[in-house]
Order: structure tokens, then sequence, then C-alpha cells
């Protein structure tokens, strides 16, 4: 072992290690790094240029070498590029050196922050390698810019558009390195219709209807075991929909049911359970599909959309003592399900029916009552409609079992198609969104359900992931102080939990 082309005078040999003050080790291989060890004291400057097969830092025994080397103040290291395993092992403990070359060796990439703890660093020679400048490098990328010591160029090899440009210069690092996905969290062992969420004294709550439990299930956020626990039952018969409803700090939930009227319940502080607060009247209401709720000049109302052929769709009003039927909708359509929608700042209903297309209510200020507006065109066989906002624009989601479900814009004078999804089989599409992620699942009874994603730059929904649900129902969007869930019905199998996370790539 000798020391070749060092471009330092060193004094390096084998069995004179502790007197010297500066080592070179240009040619050498990583067992001749070890020799050095008793010369940690003295030394002052090391370099180790251009070795064929060097870890830095490959086991316990150099580090503790590293951190003896106390007087250094410039250190060259060398990592082996063509052992990419060697570059995951690289790290730089020396904090009091403030002299780092890693040039020449080339390298892609670097282990994420290896950079961080080295306080005293001044410079940063990294020429004559060329990096990946993607998400793996964002953490460098970002040290660049904070650093004050001086780093040479960091030049990109790939990705192709950055090819031969600067570190410093890649512009889509900030969305590009978040993706999102959906994981189960939780599975509750029962079938249900639909879930519906709210929030009571900085809690977060769901209730699940489920027909064949005879039940309004009530779970509630656990925020120490980290998932949804049981609260409390309302039993019923038959029920198909369970919405909950505030007024003044009161909880109401509507409970649906296809057998023995409606109901409404209210939270009682002092039983710390639902007990009934009263019938809804509903002499004409004989198969209810859907309650929708919503507040105009600061009145509540819910509806009831109704799916028989006898039933009628009706809307009922809070009178400061209860819930009293209102006005009754049209006749004899068999409404699947019913939205509110503010359109242009005014109040409006969509209803859907099996019988015609989608019908829409406007509310007249005058005379305080839904009047028929329009309808949109060649829609037939709706099963529901959603309405949601992305970027101050007004959408609609249409849910057919036969034929595409469709995706609409309101274009300041009616809504217009901007999408369809085949759809077989799908009873439900439900947009949603978290922040600035925005979704629309898309429920299939023969086949896995698809989640989709709004693509800004093409403004379109795509497909961003399949999750499997038996006969799923409804989708609901359900977020905690810090977490986003989304509730996946199921007509035959077991309410499914998926929780939406964030993935940083860059990572
Ligand atoms: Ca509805």
């Amino acid at each position: 072992m000798g020391v070749h082309n060092c471009v330092c005078a060193c004094a390096f040999a084998q069995t004179t290690m502790c007197c010297v003050t500066h080592m070179c080790a240009r040619g050498t291989s990583l067992s001749s790094l070890v020799w050095v060890q008793s010369a940690s004291d003295v030394l002052e400057e090391m370099y180790v240029h251009l070795n064929s097969c060097f870890y830095f830092g490959l086991d316990d025994s150099i580090y503790a070498y590293q951190f003896n080397l106390k007087t250094k103040v410039s250190m060259s290291v060398l990592a082996d590029s063509r052992r990419a395993r060697g570059l995951g092992e690289i790290r730089l403990d020396v904090c009091r050196f403030n002299t780092y070359s890693l040039a020449n060796n080339h390298i892609k990439a670097l282990p994420r922050d290896v950079f961080s703890d080295l306080d005293s660093l001044i410079e940063l020679d990294l020429r004559g390698n060329k990096f990946e400048c993607d998400c793996k490098a964002k953490w460098l990328y970002l040290w660049l810019k904070m650093t004050n010591s001086t780093v040479s160029d960091v030049l990109c090899i790939g990705p192709p558009e950055y090819q031969e440009k600067k570190l410093n210069d890649v512009t889509s690092f900030d969305y590009e390195c978040t993706t999102t996905d959906f994981v189960v969290h939780q599975t509750l062992p029962y079938q249900s219709v639909s879930v519906d969420t709210f929030n009571s004294k900085n809690d977060v709550y769901v209730a699940i209807a489920q027909p064949s439990m005879e039940n309004c299930m009530v779970l509630e956020w656990d925020h120490i075991e980290m998932n949804f626990r049981s609260y409390d039952n309302i039993t019923g018969q038959s029920i198909v929909g369970c919405k909950a409803i505030l007024i003044d700090d009161q909880v109401f939930v509507v409970v649906a049911q296809l057998f023995g009227g409606s109901h409404i319940y209210r939270y009682d502080e002092s039983w710390t359970k639902f007990v009934k607060f009263q019938d809804i009247e509903v002499s004409r209401i004989s198969k209810p599909n859907d309650i929708e709720l919503f507040q105009i000049e600061d009145e509540t109302f819910f509806v009831i959309a109704d799916s028989s052929k006898a039933g009628l769709s009706t809307v009922y009003k809070w009178n400061s003592k209860g819930f009293y039927s209102y006005q009754s909708l049209h006749e004899w359509f068999r409404d699947t399900d019913a939205e509110f929608v503010d359109i242009d700042g005014k109040s409006h209903l969509i209803l859907s029916s099996r019988s015609q297309v989608p019908i829409i209510l406007q509310w007249n200020k005058s005379s305080k009552k839904f009047v028929p507006h329009s309808d949109i065109p060649n829609m037939e066989d709706v099963l529901a409609v959603k309405s949601f906002r992305m970027q101050n624009a007004l959408y609609l989601s249409l849910t057919r079992f036969i034929g595409d479900s469709r995706v609409m814009r309101w274009n300041s004078k009616q809504f217009v198609e901007i999408q369809a999804l085949p759809s077989r089989g799908a009873m439900t599409l439900q947009p949603f969104s978290f922040k600035e992620n925005h979704y629309l699942a898309l429920g299939s009874d023969y086949t896995f359900s698809q989640i989709y994603q709004w693509d800004k730059e093409k403004q379109f929904f795509k497909k961003f992931k399949e999750i499997y649900v038996q006969a799923p129902r409804s989708f609901t969007a359900v977020s905690t102080d810090r977490r986003d869930f989304f509730f996946a019905s199921s007509f035959k199998g077991k309410t499914k939990i998926f929780e939406h996370i964030v993935v940083d790539l860059s990572l």
C-alpha cells in the first residue's frame, strides 16, 4: 500500500501514522482508512480521492474513528459511485470539518439530509457528479437554497427535461413530490346503505344506516385509539337513511324507514343517548330514498325524496319546536335523489327520478316555495345527483346504473357535460375533496369500484385507484382534526373505512 500521486505533500506510511498532520489516501481502499485511527488527534487534513472501492462509514468502527477527528479543518471524502450501496452508507458525521469534496465520483444521488448536521461546513465540492434531479433530490434542492456554504454547481443527469441543467433550476418539485393514496383503515363487520357525518363539541361522529340490523349506528372518532368506535344505536325498522341535523348545539338524527314511518331523534345530554323527539308527518311518504338537508336564509329544511309511484317528495322545515311538512314537490315520478344547490346565489333543488330527466326547482323568494325552473335534458334514469365545487366552478355528478354516468359543469346558463364515465352497475357516484385533492368515487355492483382524481391541467377526472366493496351504496368523506377518511357502505358485505394519505415521494 503506497501513496500515489497525492496532490498534497503528505507523509503517509502505515507505520508512522501518529505523527502526520496531512493524510493522503489517494488511490487506496477502504481498509487503509481504518489504519489512521491512532493519528486522529493530530490529523488536520485528509484527502481520500479516487478510490475504487470506498465506503465511507461502512461499519461502526469507522464511525467511531470519524468522531475522533476533532481538530480537522478540511476533508475530502470519496464515495464509490460504482457500488450503489456504498452511497447509501455515506454518513458525514464529522461536524467539525468545514470543507468536503465529493468531486469526480460519478455520484447520482446522495442520502437524504446527509449535510444537515454539518454546522461548520464552508465549502462543498460536488463537481464531476451528475445527479438524478427527481423527487429524491428535493432535499438537496431545498438545502442548496438555504445553506450558507459555498457549493459548486449541482448538475442533473435526469430526468430528461432537466438533463445538463442545474438542480437549482428545477421548478416542479412543489407539486410533483407528493401523491395521495387510499388505504383500508378499519372494517366494520356489518352492511350499510348510507353514512352521514357530523361534528358536535369538537368531536366527529358518523351515523350509519343498517337496514338488515334495524339500526342507525352512531360512531364516534376515538382520539386515543385512533379509530371509530360505537357511540349509540338508534333502533328502527328497515332503516334506509340516518341524517344528522345540528340546530343551536342540538343534534338531531332523521331516521328514514321503509316501514313504520320516519322519526327524528335528539341527543339527550342527561341520558347520554339519542331519544325519540318526534314522528315525521309522512302521510304522503311511502318509500323514502334520500334525505337532504339545507338552509335558506337561516332557516333549516330537509327534503325526503320518495321513490314509490304513489309517494310524494316532501320538504320539511324547522319551526323552533320541531319539523313540520312545508311543501310537497312533484307527484308520480318515483324520485331517486334530491340535491340542494346554490346556483349563482339562488337556492335550487335538483330531483332525479326513475320516470323522467332530473328537474331543477328554484326557490321563489316572495312565495318562499320551490317552483319548477328547468331540467337536465337527455339524462334519463339518473339514480343520484350530487353537486360540488372546484376552483369556484359548480359541477354535478349524475349516477346511472345503465349507460354512462356524467359530470357536468355550470356555464352560467346551464349544466353542460364535461365527462362521461362508463358505469354499468353503478348505484353511486360521489364527489369528495380533501384539501386541494378532488375525487369522484364510482361504485359498481359487478366489479371494482373506481376512484377518479381531478386532473387540474387536463380538466377531467382520471382513473386513480380501484377499491373493492361489495354492492356499494354510498361513499362518504369524513374528516377529523388531522386525518381524512372515506366510508364505503356495502349492501352485501362489510362497511369499509379508507384513510386518505399523502405519500411523500421525496423520501
Ligand atoms: Ca341527496
